[in-house]
């Protein structure tokens, strides 16, 4: 009798639920690395890399926890590209009598597995993914019946179900939310400690080589390469964190600075998201920092409604809304992804400065994702699938689960405002409001028309009437709409002008 464990590459809790129904006597974890998944979209290079690196670390870790781990290289010669076939050639070579596997955390896989274990000729038992805070059919009974699904909501009932930062059945702090504190620009700020970098060790090395040799054209840079790949290296970044950042992480939380990358926020998400970190563990360890008196209400709420909340949040729609979810595009957008997302060769110097950082480190904070990249591609109405593969393929915590309804809905609005109550629309005056960016730029961020206009500009207005029997009626809204209405005609005409030249540039493949 063999049991055959299937452990996928953002599985790598010691805890997870395959391994804790198996037993070590009779059970072959198998961990593949394979063609397939690494190539469903041009991953970075960097998350190429440390995703099997802390493949490679984990099946270490299991087999000197007493585990019999079979580990299929992507090198191998016999490696059948798929998990599916490994999974097969493995429960073969094993003769395995039944299968334990972990429900995956993308829709894909999730569907590929169970077509799999429909006709593997074995019990094949699928169980839920309960490393997450609000288990799937928890967030299906909160959302049952609601017309509108708000992040705010769901939050409040899950502080109230956790206790965190709660007294008794009130918020701490009198206050749910002190995101209204959270919009510090940066520039004059503290200096912001950089996440700790951890030294490839050989088995890491031998990855590198790897990625170099096998996915030379896949973008981004491979070097220097500092993740945390094991359970102890990404228990020390957050270790780091909960102690060096923290207590920045609420203040300047929405800021954006030329050449900082990170600021004060965690870069806990690559190591989370595959299982190196557990959420609900960080979420106790920030409300210890506020109780210490380390950090102060504001930091450590922002911190724990991104864990609590937002990801919770995304995870539950994700699973609630698809297979459908995905094929959503509520404006109909259709523009193809302009080159400069992969280049970063664009004069805005905030594109530039977000797709150049993205591309060397596989990492944007969460307002770079958002308000730059996101918001730029939202007003020049690009195809939201294509937003969406970029957005999956760059960053190194990009999974779909997460990924797809912050890009497609919270950003891109491509869900018709299940994810945001109102589109993520905006002209340059944030960006410059939030960042050093626009001391750069060779536009202008106050001049709506001409040539040097910051694009952003036009293309918001242009954007706003474009969708204006849409977003009009958005209560949120209304008040943009009147600005725009008592607007001088010549100027209206010279915005939506100026919007069109700009569109046709990038049609036309021209400089943006
Ligand atoms: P911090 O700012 O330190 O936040 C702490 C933690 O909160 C993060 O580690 C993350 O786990 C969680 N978190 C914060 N915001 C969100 C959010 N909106 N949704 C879910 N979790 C959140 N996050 C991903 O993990 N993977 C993705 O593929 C991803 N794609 C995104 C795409 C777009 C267009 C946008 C706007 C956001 C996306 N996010 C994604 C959310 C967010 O940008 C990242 O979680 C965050 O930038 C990760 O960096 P950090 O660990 O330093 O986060
Ligand atoms: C992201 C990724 C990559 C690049 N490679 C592998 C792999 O070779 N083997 C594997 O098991 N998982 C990989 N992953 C993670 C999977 O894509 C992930 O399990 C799915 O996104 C489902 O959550
Ligand atoms: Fe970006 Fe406009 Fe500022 Fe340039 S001026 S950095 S394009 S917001």
């Amino acid at each position: 009798m063999t049991t055959l464990v299937l452990v996928l590459g953002d599985q790598l809790s010691p805890t997870v639920a395959a391994l804790r129904a198996a037993n070590r006597t009779d059970a072959v974890v198998l961990i593949a690395e394979v063609a397939a998944e690494a190539g469903y979209v041009r991953h970075h290079k960097k998350k190429l890399a440390f995703v099997f690196a802390a493949m490679r670390h984990h099946a270490a870790a299991l087999t000197a926890d007493g585990w019999r781990v079979d580990y299929v290289r992507l090198d191998d010669p016999e490696n059948r590209d798929s998990l599916t076939a490994e999974a097969s050639r493995a429960g073969a070579r094993h003769r395995a009598t039944r299968v334990l596997a972990t429900h995956a955390g993308e829709w894909r896989v999730a569907d590929a597995v169970e077509r799999w274990a429909a006709d593997a000729g074995v019990p094949v038992e699928i169980l839920e993914d309960d490393r997450f805070i609000c288990p799937r059919a928890r967030f299906d009974a909160w959302a049952a019946g609601r017309k509108q699904l708000r992040l705010e909501t769901f939050y409040r009932e899950m502080r109230r179900e956790t206790g965190l930062l709660m007294n008794g059945d009130r918020p701490i702090g009198g206050r749910w939310n002190f995101d209204a504190d959270n919009r510090k620009p940066a520039a004059g700020g503290p200096r912001f400690p950089h996440p700790p970098r951890c030294d490839p060790d050989p088995v890491t090395d031998q990855v590198l080589a790897l990625v170099e040799n096998r996915f030379a054209d896949h973008p981004g840079a491979l070097h220097p390469f500092w993740f945390p790949v094991t359970r102890d290296q990404a228990g020390r970044a957050a270790d780091h964190f909960f102690a060096h950042t923290l207590a920045h992480f609420g203040d300047f939380q929405d800021a954006m600075l030329r050449g900082e990358p990170f600021l004060a926020h965690s870069v806990l998400s690559i190591a989370l998201n595959v299982g190196l970190l557990d959420p609900l563990d960080l979420c106790r360890r920030a409300e210890a920092a506020y109780h210490a008196g380390t950090a102060p209400l504001n930091a450590v709420e922002g911190f724990i409604r991104q864990i609590l909340g937002w990801r919770e949040f995304v995870r539950g729609l994700y699973w609630r809304d698809m297979p459908g979810y995905r094929d959503r595009n509520a404006l109909g957008a259709t523009r193809p992804l302009p080159d400069f997302y992969w280049t970063a060769d664009t004069d805005m110097a905030c594109v530039r400065e977000v797709v150049g950082q993205t591309m060397a480190e596989a990492y944007a904070h969460h307002i770079q994702r958002l308000m730059v990249t996101g918001t730029f591609a939202l007003l020049a109405g690009i195809d939201p699938i294509a937003v969406h593969e970029w957005y999956l393929a760059v960053y190194a915590d990009a999974y779909e689960w997460v990924e797809l309804p912050n890009t497609l809905g919270m950003s891109q609005f491509a869900d018709g405002g299940v994810v945001a109550s109102k589109p993520y629309a905006a002209s340059g005056a944030y960006i410059n409001r939030m960042s050093d960016y626009c001391r750069s730029c060779a536009y202008d961020v106050r001049a709506r028309t001409g040539p040097r206009a910051c694009p952003f500009n036009p293309l918001y207005w242009d954007f706003l009437v474009r969708h204006r029997g849409r977003l009009a009626r958005n209560p949120r809204l209304g008040p943009v709409y009147r600005t725009w209405d008592r607007m001088a005609e010549d100027s209206r005409a010279a915005a939506l002008a100026a919007a069109a030249a700009l569109l046709a540039r990038l049609d036309g493949g021209g400089r943006v």
